[in-house]
C-alpha cells in the first residue's frame, strides 16, 4: 500500500536535452524492506517510559526522550540486530529490494564522460536499516501528537533556546578587518574556538580564514560535518580548497543561487567542462535532475599541484528559502537519504552550506545528527540539547520557531517510516 503511494508521489520530470542515463540508476519500485518479524512495535508500546524535561546546568527546561530497556525491548533489539545482519549478509536480500549504491554510481564509478545532463523519474528510497530503538521511536511520536494539541509548549521551548548563550563566543578573527570580506554581509561570524583554518602554505589569500565551522558529534576531534556560508566570489578558491584539505567528498547546497533578485550563494562550480580557482581544478562530470526540488552534480576534483584527483558529490536543494521551510518534510527527508546513501561507510565530514551557514543548514544538521543518533540505536534523544551543542560550534544555527518545528516534525516523520517499515 505504502509502496504504491510512494512511487504515485513520485513523479516523471523530464528536463535538458541529454539522455544520457547514468547506468544504474533505476526506478526503485520497492520502498518497503521485505523482512517478515512479528509486529514488535505494537507489542512493546506500553513499556515505554518517557521522561521529560531535564534540568540542566543553566537552570533550563529542556525536553528529552528516554526509554529504559526491559526483557521484550531487549528481545527485540536483538532480532532487529539480527535482521539487519542478516540483510548485510546476503547478497540475494539486497537483490531484492534494489539497493542500489548512490556512491557507487556517483563518487566511485569510472567518471562519465564529461558535462552530461541527465534527469530519471524520481524514486523513493526506503528507509535505511536501523537500529532504531522502537520505544524511543514511540516517545518521538507521542511527543509530536502531544505537540499538535499543544502548541504553546513549543513556543516555551524556543523561547529557551532563544536565550540561551554560547560559551566560549569570540568572533575576533571573523570579524577582524582583513576578513570582512570574506564574510557575508549578514552572515554568521564563525567562532574563534571553533572555525576551520585553511593551511596559509597554500597561500593564495594570505589568511587561513574561512567563515566556515566544523561541527562535532560523538568524535571530539573529527567533525562530522562543516558548515559553511554559500561562497562568495571572492571566497570560491578557498572553498575548494577547504574541501580538498578537509578530504570532503560530499557537498549538501540548502539554497538556491538567489531568491527574489537576492544573491544567496555564488555560482561556484562550472556549468560545463572544467575551470580552476586557484590550484584547484574542478570539472563537472555530470549533473542528475531527480525532482523538481534537487539535483546531484558530480564534480572531478584536482589539485594541479599535486596532480592528487578526486570525486566530489554535490546533492543541491533548489526550493528551501531563507528563512523557510522545505514545502514537505517528505522531500527533504527522500534528499537526506541520497545524502546518506552517497556518504555511506565514508568518515570525512560533510560540508553542509546554505546562503549564511546557519538556518537552513542547522536545520538540516539537527535532523540528520537525531535521527543518525537514533538509528545508532541512542536512548535518549533530547533534540533542544543537540540544538544547543551546534549553537556552542556555529552561532544562529537554526534561525526560526517555525525551522525548530520543522525539524521535529522531519524527525517525526522518519521515525514513522521507519516503524512502518518494520515488519508487520
Ligand atoms: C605567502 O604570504 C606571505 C605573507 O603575505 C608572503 O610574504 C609570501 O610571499 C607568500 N608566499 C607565496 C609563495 O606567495
Ligand atoms: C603533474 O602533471 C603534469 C602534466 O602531466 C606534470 O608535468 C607534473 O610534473 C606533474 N606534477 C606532479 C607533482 O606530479
Ligand atoms: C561583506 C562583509 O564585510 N561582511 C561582514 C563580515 O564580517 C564583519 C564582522 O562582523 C561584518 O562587519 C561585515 O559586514
Amino acid at each position: 500500500m505504502l509502496e504504491l503511494l510512494c512511487v504515485l508521489l513520485c513523479h516523471f520530470i523530464m528536463k535538458g536535452g541529454g539522455l544520457y542515463h547514468i547506468k544504474s540508476v533505476t526506478l526503485n519500485v520497492f520502498c518497503m524492506s521485505v523482512a517478515q518479524v512479528p509486529p514488535f512495535s505494537y507489542l512493546l508500546q506500553p513499556f515505554a517510559q518517557k521522561t521529560i524535561k531535564k534540568k540542566n546546568n543553566r537552570g533550563q527546561h529542556y525536553l528529552i526522550f528516554s526509554s529504559f530497556p526491559s526483557n521484550p525491548q531487549d528481545l527485540c533489539r536483538q532480532r532487529m540486530a539480527i535482521r539487519t545482519s542478516e540483510r548485510v549478509e546476503r547478497p540475494e536480500t539486497l537483490r531484492h529490494s534494489r539497493l542500489n549504491s548512490v556512491s557507487s554510481q556517483f563518487s566511485d564509478g569510472p567518471a562519465a564522460s564529461p558535462s552530461t545532463r541527465s534527469s530519471t523519474s524520481s524514486w523513493c528510497e526506503e528507509p535505511v536499516p536501523s537500529n532504531m530503538d522502537i520505544s524511543t521511536g514511540h516517545m518521538i511520536l507521542s511527543y509530536m501528537e502531544d505537540h499538535l494539541k499543544n502548541k504553546n509548549r513549543l513556543e516555551r521551548e524556543w523561547e529557551a533556546l532563544c536565550s540561551y548563550q554560547a560559551e566560549p563566543s569570540a568572533c575576533s578573527v571573523g570579524q577582524g578587518e582583513q576578513n570582512a570580506r570574506r564574510n557575508r554581509s549578514d552572515a554568521v561570524v564563525v567562532y574563534d574556538h571553533s572555525r576551520i583554518t585553511l593551511k596559509v602554505e597554500n597561500n593564495h589569500s594570505n589568511s587561513d580564514y574561512i567563515n566556515a565551522s566544523p561541527i562535532m558529534d560523538h568524535d571530539p576531534r573529527n567533525p562530522t560535518y562543516i558548515t559553511s556560508q554559500g561562497p562568495l566570489a571572492s571566497t570560491v578558491a578557498d572553498f575548494w580548497q577547504m574541501v580538498w584539505e578537509s578530504g570532503c567528498v560530499v557537498i549538501v547546497m540548502l539554497t538556491p543561487l538567489s531568491e527574489n533578485g537576492v544573491k544567496q550563494c555564488h555560482h561556484y562550480w562550472p556549468d560545463e567542462g572544467s575551470d580552476v580557482y586557484h590550484i584547484y581544478e574542478v570539472n563537472l562530470v555530470s549533473e542528475h535532475i531527480w525532482c523538481e526540488d534537487f539535483l546531484v552534480r558530480s564534480f572531478y576534483l584536482k589539485n594541479l599541484q599535486t596532480n592528487e584527483t578526486r570525486t566530489v558529490t554535490q546533492f543541491h536543494f533548489l526550493s528551501w528559502m531563507d528563512r523557510g521551510n522545505p514545502s514537505s518534510a517528505r522531500t527533504l527527508l527522500d534528499f537526506r537519504r541520497k545524502v546518506n546513501k552517497c556518504y555511506r561507510g565514508r568518515s570525512c565530514p560533510i560540508i553542509v552550506h546554505c546562503s549564511d551557514g546557519a538556518g537552513r543548514s542547522g536545520t538540516y544538521i539537527l535532523i540528520d545528527m537525531v535521527l543518525n543518533r537514533m538509528a545508532k540505536g541512542a536512548k535518549e534523544i533530547d533534540i533542544a540539547a543537540t540544538l544547543e551543542h551546534l549553537r556552542d560550534q556555529r552561532a544562529g544555527m537554526v534561525q526560526t520557531k517555525e525551522q525548530f518545528e520543522f525539524a521535529l516534525t522531519a524527525v517525526a516523520e522518519e521515525v514513522n517510516a521507519i516503524l512502518k517499515a518494520l515488519p508487520q
